[in-house]
């Protein structure tokens, strides 16, 4: 699973990632800084059940601290987009192709209104956030209409001589785009086009398919960003406009970077999401760093915490539907086959059944799937049944 970085240059897209993956990629206060995307691993925050089974764990793809596994999540921080970037402007079509596998966008806006919408650092409040949301949609669904409509007309033509389907069709189309022929099928029909003629289509037949399939397949979250510089009215004001569309929270992906890099230097007692921090008792800071971190707390007051933890997991969980699934060798211990607790944590849709569970730990397990076990109750699941969150499941499989 991978998760886009969005919006417009200067917005503060690599910062945000830098404080979710703790990495150093290039910051700075005007448009295309980013040139070429950056790859990186934050995570999400999941209850661990070692704590219930009373054993402490061995995660292998993850960290555990204080009964909260933190679930890895890949991300991708690409350059900033301008309008007009599906024709090639700004850096254009180059990046939007590397969103290609991406399942879902966190969208980054400046909500304090001082970054123009080619990135060039304003005044606060000359800017209105709320635009840079609408045009982003636009943008993304130009994108795919003209994926969908390369060289349209002639291959519909003989698919519907050939008397091809439809959703096959433009599952090829998309490919890599990482969208599901479920998904595929739901927009066809939500859209209401014409399944029986696609050539008769109208390139804003495609757009309103486009943007089914937008909605429907890439999820998108706002990263309503510095914060720390917006009033509440800013904020208020940017929701009411674009709640309907997209959810969004506040965020200052700014104060986030210096307390995950100010706790990674044991200067404060942080973990993101928190609320608030600790001073370290006898940690010496320099005056500058005492003033950064005395604004920094007066931010989480004011918008109870940094947001940025909250809006990849709202992303994730609420937007994603995604849950965490624990699968074991042993159900009785909970373990894999050499005794380690818990060892392994997979995100999948909410909506995955046990058997595609098993598909995800090893296409042998899927192929040859039995049955799961629950090992929390012991019981038998068949292949179709729905996984729960936190599931730990034992795949018996044929071989
Ligand atoms: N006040 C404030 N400034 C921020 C925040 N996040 C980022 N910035 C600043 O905004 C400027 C742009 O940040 P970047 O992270 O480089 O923005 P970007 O969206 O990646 O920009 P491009 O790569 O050029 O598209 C930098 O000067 C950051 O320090 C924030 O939460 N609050
Ligand atoms: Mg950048």
């Amino acid at each position: 699973m991978e998760i886009g970085v969005v919006g417009q240059p200067n917005v503060g897209k690599s910062t945000l990632f830098n404080a979710l993956t703790l990495l150093d990629v290039a910051m700075a206060p005007y448009p295309f800084t980013t040139t070429k995307p950056n790859r990186g691993v934050g995570a999400v925050r999941v209850p661990c059940p070692h704590v219930e089974k009373g054993v402490s764990c061995s995660p292998g793809n993850a960290t555990c601290v204080d009964g909260v596994r933190w679930a890895p999540v890949n991300l991708i921080d690409v350059p900033g987009l301008v309008p007009g970037a599906h024709d090639g402007r700004g850096l254009g079509h180059q990046f939007l192709d590397d969103l290609r596998p991406s399942d879902g966008f966190l969208q980054v806006v400046d909500l304090s209104g001082g970054t123009s919408e080619e990135g060039v650092s304003a005044p606060v409040g000359t800017h209105d956030p709320a635009l840079g949301v609408e045009w982003l949609e636009d943008e993304l669904v130009e994108w795919i209409a003209e994926i969908l409509g390369r060289d349209f007309e002639r291959n519909v033509r003989s698919l519907e001589l050939e008397g091809g389907k439809l959703e096959e069709f433009l599952q090829r189309r998309l490919t890599g785009l990482a969208i599901s022929a479920f998904a595929i099928s739901a927009a066809v029909r939500s859209s209401g086009i014409d399944i029986a003629h696609p050539h008769l289509w109208s390139v804003s037949d495609r757009r309103g398919l486009a943007r089914e399939l937008l909605r429907s397949a890439k999820p998108r979250l706002v990263g309503a960003n510095k914060c720390d510089r917006s009033t509440k009215e800013q904020w208020e004001i940017f929701r009411e406009r674009t709640a309907s569309s997209v959810p969004s929270v506040p965020c200052s992906a700014d104060a986030e970077l210096t307390l995950r890099r100010a706790a990674r230097a044991h200067l404060v007692r942080y973990r993101p999401g928190d609320s608030r921090f600790e001073p370290v008792p006898g940690a010496t800071l320099l005056p500058a760093q005492t003033k950064a971190l005395e604004a920094i707390a007066g931010v989480m007051d004011h918008w109870e915490g940094t947001g940025v933890q909250r809006a990849l997991e709202s992303l994730l969980f609420e937007r994603l539907h995604r849950v965490a699934v624990f699968p074991v060798e042993d159900e009785s211990h909970w373990t894999d086959s050499r005794g380690r607790v818990l060892p392994d944590l997979f995100l999948v849709p909410a909506d995955s059944t046990v058997r595609s569970v098993a598909y995800r730990v090893h296409t042998d397990l899927g192929e040859n799937f039995l049955r799961a076990i629950d090992a929390r109750t012991h019981r038998a699941l068949g292949a179709d049944h729905p996984v729960s969150p936190g599931a730990i499941l034992r795949i018996v499989s044929k071989r």
